[in-house]
């Protein structure tokens, strides 16, 4: 089921034609659902989380031009209908790059789909580390970040620079009596974040626009953090409104633990508490995408046997999950009806199981489930920092061997779950931030913490970190002891 996902993707989004859309390449209908387009509130990206990290890099290239395409019709959006500099793309698009709203206010209002997007454009750097190619891009992450300069507004309620009206994509809060609209949404929140982390960022690598840099970095300080609410949740809504029976497919304030890196383990760990009691309280059989999204969640939950039991929801016949999706007989995602989303989503989520790299290092079997831990090995995953894991092999849960390529040098910061003894190469134990600037995460501050709530830290599985310095081009392989 993994290789089948890098054979769609491989099939469906090649150099030079259009990214893979809700159904890719196979769409059979003259009316096929959703027109068969580009919903970007998650759909599209879904598509495209296994591109860099299964080493399908060149796959994401029609993405990346669509867009820059978008960077450019979301000019007159941003002006004709906020008076906003910059650009904005809402919840869909289409051959012709369309930007404005489009089907139900409901669902079209929300504003992020560009600036979700952009994390696409990002993502590629940390891969690459390649600064030319981060010149071409940046003008498309300032202009996504100069948009929410001009349009977040000051909530009266508590002062913070909100997005207004905001949604949380397709959900509504029962308080609202059927509006789904809100002032300082967290996806919306969480998202603005990461577009103003990414463009300081790029600008201070790229050493330009030091004005605009303070002026992104005074907008991000006022930006609300996240909230725990009182049924010990991640808050979707800036008021503490969920609904902790609510089993919405879209769980879009958990963007910031999947694809998004600010919720984590080690640094947030109230909020990881919060992800965890969210995913249960909203259950695991959905749409086929959203079980799809919840492997990826499950795996940074570092909870590889809850992962391992949403692939085998997804991977159920169509029918057998009561209100659910599912999986046709060819292998293909069922929402129902047919979307090629999931079989993407799913596809990062395994490679998340088996490695992830976020939050300062590379975590090498970071959620490997009891059904996987006898033996096994991958080949070819790639992580940040420019990093390809070879080979890795394991049995009974313990990694055995490992031949890791630097292709652009630097720091190299593993964790594992067990030692790694070797002879072969200078591991040392890692102290510190790790030094390889691609691993810099930028996280939001503490959380707001409800007083209803009571929030417990997790017992987090005891990890080592090692660091060792590479030189571009070299493999280091090892035998562990
Ligand atoms: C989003 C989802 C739906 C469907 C559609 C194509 O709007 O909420 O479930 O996948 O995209």
């Amino acid at each position: 089921y993994f290789q089948y996902g890098r054979y769609l993707l491989i099939s469906s989004s090649n150099s030079g034609g259009q990214p893979a859309n809700l159904q890719g390449i196979w769409n059979e209908k003259m009316f096929p659902s959703w027109d068969s387009k580009y919903t970007i509130n998650i759909n599209t990206q879904m598509n495209y989380w296994p591109a860099e990290k299964t080493n399908l890099s060149e796959m994401h290239e029609p993405l990346f031009k669509m867009i820059k395409e978008l960077s450019e019709t979301g000019q007159e959006t941003a002006r004709t209908m906020y008076g906003s500099r910059g650009w904005v793309a809402h919840h869909n698009t289409d051959l012709w790059r369309i930007t404005g709203p489009v089907d139900r206010i409901f669902w079209g209002v929300w504003s992020m789909g560009g600036a979700w997007l952009c994390q696409h454009l990002w993502e590629r750097y940390l891969y690459t580390g390649d600064k030319g190619y981060l010149a071409e891009i940046y003008p498309i992450l300032k202009g996504g970040a100069l948009f929410f300069v001009d349009d977040l507004v000051e909530d009266p309620r508590n002062k913070y620079l909100v997005i207004n009206p905001g949604t949380s994509p397709e959900n509504a809060p029962a308080a609202h009596q059927g509006s789904s609209f809100d002032a300082g949404v967290t996806m919306d929140n969480q998202i603005v974040f990461d577009m103003l982390s990414v463009t300081i960022r790029a600008a201070e690598i790229l050493k330009k626009d030091d004005k605009l840099v303070d002026t992104l970095k005074t907008v991000r300080n006022r930006l609300s953090p996240m909230r725990i609410g009182q049924h010990n949740q991640v808050q979707e809504w800036m008021e503490d409104i969920d609904d902790p029976n609510d089993k919405h497919r879209h769980i879009s304030h958990l963007y910031g633990l999947f694809p998004s890196s600010q919720i984590s383990p080690y640094r947030t760990p109230e909020l990881f508490v919060g992800a965890g009691n969210t995913l249960n309280q909203r259950g695991d059989i959905s749409t086929g995408w959203s079980m799809g999204w919840k492997v990826n969640w499950w795996a940074r939950m570092l909870d590889g046997n809850h992962a391992h039991k949403l692939i085998q929801n997804q991977l159920s016949p169509l029918g057998v999950n009561a209100a659910g999706g599912g999986t046709y007989p060819n292998l293909f995602d069922a929402h129902a009806p047919f979307q090629i989303d999931g079989n993407f989503g799913c596809t990062s989520g395994i490679a998340e199981m088996l490695v992830q790299s976020y939050d300062g290092a590379i975590y090498l079997l970071p959620a490997l489930p009891d059904f996987w831990k006898e033996k096994g090995s991958i080949t070819g995953l790639k992580t940040r920092g420019g990093f390809e894991i070879v080979k890795m092999t394991w049995k009974n849960g313990k990694i055995k061997s490992l031949q890791i390529k630097s292709t652009i040098g630097g720091n190299c910061r593993l964790r594992t779950v067990t030692a790694l003894k070797t002879k072969s190469v200078n591991l040392q134990v890692a102290k510190g931030e790790n030094s390889n600037p691609l691993f810099v995460t930028e996280i939001t501050e503490k959380p707001i913490i409800s007083p209803k709530a009571t929030i417990e830290l997790p017992e987090i599985t005891p990890t080592f970190l090692y660091d060792f310095t590479t030189q571009k081009g070299k493999t280091y392989t090892f035998e562990v002891l």
